[in-house]
Parts: structure tokens; sequence; C-alpha cells
């Protein structure tokens, strides 16, 4: 198992030599030397602890979503308290991967690695983090993972396909240490070679925040889950009839009056612009880019009813608490609407990074066919004039809008073929397949059906790569919308989106050749651990034969 590249990888030299001060080449070649030195020292007793280790094969881990390519090479590497976690230097973004890496080993085995520290004495293993041009892993959100007995090195061109990698590592780790090998616990991992990247540039899911408000905190635990299984997109619906979700300040009424209300009469909520950089700034450090929505013309009682000028159905606007949709519209005819319109974009395309700007565009029901298009075509300017990419659902392709614009399919097939014939992408999100608000079964304790009933198995098992005519090279990606209307706590969110959203990353991320049910089955089993630790109430479906774990979240804190 050992080859000179190897033993080469895991004595890094530069980034030892992050945080010293002193700079000199002197010191950085004699720091080397010593660390030469102390690994080559080192190798002696380590050969014989891994002689201890069990073989471990990497192509049977329960990994989800499905690497591209692993090889296997049934031996093991031995993550303990002497390993140690170096990242490129002055690669931007790898050491921040490092320490999220660190912290997640931390969460899951109570192992404190050091990141980029010099070496000490009782350094054995190494998982390095390295900034790789190689041609193999040019493809955005690539990465190489080489597990040998003595060393991880992950490659990647970028931080954020470092730290897809990292998830896939995480994955590995087993899910008890074995305290039977040696005086200390050891976590065997298996050791092979995984070649990996994405089918889908866009792998999202949407939270609707406006029928029922959910805090920062259960945002953020949202968003743990999503990156864990690699996600990088998250929708937020931040407005709708029963309200408005997202602090404006050149309208401040939208959040004080539109803000106040939520589905059944309970109370409401909204982000403060803080809260919404908080949303931005901690989906960035998980590699997942936010996709703020304002859905318009229709869907908008909440901002009518907190400014009456706005509105265009020709009754006044009271607030709403009640399911229905289809029944609000702006007025498409008055300036004082765009002016709004651009106010709002222009606040929220400047907190948010990432290249949408999604305008809504669903179920405009009441607004008259060519208002909505003249509409769609005005906002479609406004968007791109603060320096977003517009995003609609499926309706708004009936308007006249270029093919920088995506159409995210939901329902109508003839609107997602006029998307695709003005050379728009196109999302997949069919309501049949993957509204995470469908439910389960007859039994589901919560959601809607009006679409199907979406069991774990039907959830999983289509081909989003060959759905309804659309051809592939126009398919941007997959996304899971989660609508709120029956759920108004983190635990029923959970249970709706769990398992089902572990899949729709699955049908993301892995191509078409390496998914298949029942590997899927037994995959998506073994994630009940994990699943436990972070205290997600899911939904144990039983065409599922979930793997008993003792893990508690409150367990694991007081560890
Ligand atoms: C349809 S999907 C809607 C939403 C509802 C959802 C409930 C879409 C673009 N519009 O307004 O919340 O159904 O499943």
């Amino acid at each position: 198992m050992r080859s000179k590249s190897k033993t080469s990888l895991a004595l890094p030299s530069i980034p030892l030599l992050k945080k010293n001060p002193i700079r000199s080449n002197l010191v950085r070649s004699a720091l080397f030397m010593a660390v030469v030195l102390l690994g080559l020292s080192c190798q002696k007793e380590k050969k014989k602890r891994m002689l201890n280790l069990p073989r471990t094969d990497m192509a049977s881990e329960n990994l989800i979503p499905k690497p591209l390519k692993i090889i296997a090479t049934e031996s093991a590497f031995a993550l303990d308290q002497f390993t140690a976690i170096y990242t490129s230097e002055n690669a931007s973004g790898f050491e921040e991967v490092g320490n999220f890496l660190a912290e997640k080993i931390k969460w899951k085995t109570d192992l404190d690695l050091p990141v980029n520290a010099l070496a000490k004495e009782t350094q054995q293993g190494v998982i390095y983090i390295n900034q790789s041009d190689s041609l193999e892993i040019n493809a955005a959100e690539a990465y190489q993972l080489y597990i040998t007995q003595d060393s991880v090195v992950l490659n990647s061109n970028t931080a954020t396909g470092a730290f897809r990698g990292i998830q896939t590592l995480q994955q590995l780790i087993p899910d008890a240490g074995n305290d039977t090998l040696a005086a200390y616990k050891v976590w065997p991992i298996a050791t092979g070679k995984i070649t990996d990247s994405p089918s889908f540039e866009y792998r999202g899911s949407m939270l609707d925040v406006a029928r029922h408000f959910f805090s920062v905190a259960d945002v953020k635990k949202y968003i743990d889950l999503l990156a864990y299984y690699k996600y990088n997109i998250l929708h937020l619906h931040l407005s709708d009839d029963q309200g408005w979700r997202i602090e404006i300040k050149s309208w401040p009424l939208l959040t004080e009056i539109g803000g106040s209300t939520e589905v059944g009469g309970e109370a409401g909520g909204f982000y403060t612009q803080e809260d919404y950089k908080e949303i931005v700034a901690y989906a960035a450090k998980h590699h997942i880019t936010v996709v703020p929505e304002i859905d318009m013309p229709g869907h908008t009682n909440a901002a009518s009813a907190s400014y009456p000028i706005l509105n265009g159905n020709g009754k006044k606007a009271e607030l709403y608490e009640g399911t229905h949709v289809g029944f609000s519209t702006f007025d498409t005819r008055k300036d004082t609407v765009y002016a709004f319109i651009d106010d709002v974009v222009r606040e929220i395309s400047e907190m948010t990074p990432g290249p949408y700007f999604h305008i809504g565009g669903d179920e405009s029901h009441v607004t008259k066919k060519n208002d909505y298009i003249y509409f769609v075509e005005k906002v479609s300017k406004i968007v791109k004039k603060h320096g977003k990419r517009m995003i609609g659902w499926d309706e708004v392709a009936q308007a006249d809008i270029d093919s920088t614009s995506i159409a995210q399919f939901w329902s109508s097939r003839a609107n997602a073929e006029k998307a695709v014939s003005k050379g728009m992408k196109v999302i997949l999100s069919p309501a049949k397949k993957v509204y995470l608000d469908m439910q389960y079964d007859t039994l589901s304790k919560f959601g809607l059906h009006w679409a199907a009933y979406i069991p774990v198995d039907t959830a999983y098992v289509w081909t989003p790569e060959a759905y309804e005519g659309v051809p592939l090279k126009n398919i941007l990606g997959l996304e899971a919308p989660l609508w709120s209307e029956t759920i108004s706590t983190i635990d029923e969110l959970e249970y709706l989106a769990f398992p089902r959203a572990i899949g729709y990353s699955e049908l993301s991320w892995t191509t078409k050749e390496n998914r298949d049910w029942e590997g899927y089955k037994v995959r998506l089993a073994n994630q009940a651990p994990y699943l436990d630790r972070m205290d997600v109430k899911y939904y144990p479906s039983p065409l599922i034969d979930w793997k008993k774990s003792k893990y508690t979240y409150k367990e694991i804190k007081k560890d």
C-alpha cells in the first residue's frame, strides 16, 4: 500500500508553516526536515498499528449521493487522536474547508484535530486538502479522494469541490470508534480512490417561509443537512399571500403589516436584513447559494395589504391566513408597482451574492394574460438591471424573455417546451415527483396530495435526465420545493423533507447508471445514525429497513 507519492503527500511542507511568523527559507527547510524525520520515525510504530486495522471495502460504504467512480483497495486509514489536517497554502477557501472538516470530525468522534498546525511528535496520519489544477478534476465541484493507510489526500481545483469532497470523507467515517485496536479509539476509514463530480450544476431545495415562518436557526439546520448531501442551492420563498418575510428598508410596512400573519392565525415573522445576511453567509460557508424569491404578480396579498396602491384585483386586500391560491395580483399597469419592484429587487440583490433572483410568476389566475406577459417582461428587465439572472415558475416562459432566464418546471409541460424553444434552461421540480409537501401516503401526518402521494421509492425511481421531453442540455438541475401550508415547526418540516430530500440529492448528483433503488435503499437505511445525531425527525418509511442507532442529539452534546 505504500508508494512514494503517498509518503510525500503525507508530509506537506508548506501548510505547516502557514501560521509561523518566521518565513525564511532556511527555517522552512529546517522545519520541513524535522517533519520528514518525525514522519519517518513514526513509520515503524505506525505500521505495527496499521496491521491490526480491519479490512474495509470502500465500494460498499453507505455514500449518498453515490460518487461517480470508486476504486476500493480494501485496507484502512486510522483516524485517531494522532491525525492532523493540512490544506494548501494560498488557495482561497481551502483552510476554511479544513476547519469545517475538523469541526465535523469533532462533532462525530470528539477528536480534536489540528488544522495547519506545526506537526507534533505524536502526529501520524495526515488528511491533506490540496488545491490541484489537474485536468481530470476541472469540472466545477469535482474532487478526488485518495485514501491510503498513511494519508487521506483530497484534490480539488476549487474550495467548493474540496467542500463536496469532505462530505464524502465525513460519510466514510464509521459511526462508532473502535476501542479494541489500540489503547485509544480508532475510526478505520476504507482506503481507495474516489473520483467524483455532479451530474447537474443546480441541486436545490426550496423552503416556503411565507405560509409559515421558519426561524434563522431552523433554516441553518436545513442548510446543515442539505450540505451533507452535496446540495448547492437553497431557494427561499420569501413572500406569498399569507406573509411577507424579508425586511425592505424603503417599504417598511411590508414586514410591519405583511409579516404579521401566517396560515392558521399563528404569529408570522420576518427576517431583518441582518438575519437574511446571516443566512446567506451561513449558506456560503456551506458552499450553498441562496436564491431569493419574491412571488408576483399573483401570490401578493400580503404586499397589497401592506401597500394598497400595489393591488390590482379590484378588492380591498385584507391580511389572509387561509390556504387558497390564485386570488391576488399586482396592478401590472401602474408605474408605482414597478418602482416598488425595483426597490425590492435592488435591496435583496445587494444582499445576495448568488447569480439568481426568482420572481415567482405562478398561479396568477386573476391577472389577465396580456397583463401577465407585460409584467414578466418588465420585471425581467428590472432583475437584469440589478445584475441577476431571472428564475420564474414555468408560467413565465409564456412571456417574451431571453435565453438567460430560467423556467422552473413544476406543472406545465407546454410551458417547459416554450422555455426550451426559447433556449432557456429549465429547473426540474415536477410536483408529482419532487414536491416535498406531498404526503407519503394516505396515512401521512402532514402534507397535501393534490399532485400525488409520493412514497420514498416513487420519489427516487424516475429519470430527471429524460423527463417529459426536456432535452438534457436544457436541464440546469433539480429542485425539491417544500411548501409550508401544513407544517409550522422544524420537526414537521423534517418529517416531510426527510428522507425524500436525500434521494433528490442523489438524483441531481449521481449519474443514472450509478443509481438503483435496491442499492439506494440500503445506503438510505444506514443514514439513520447521522439523522438521529442531527435530531432529524424523519419519516421512518416502512419501505426502508432503518438501521437501529443509539444516537440522539443530546447524547452527542453530553459526550
Ligand atoms: C402550488 S407550485 C403552488 C404553491 C402551493 C403548492 C402546494 C407553485 C409554483 N405554486 O403556491 O404552496 O402548490 O403544494
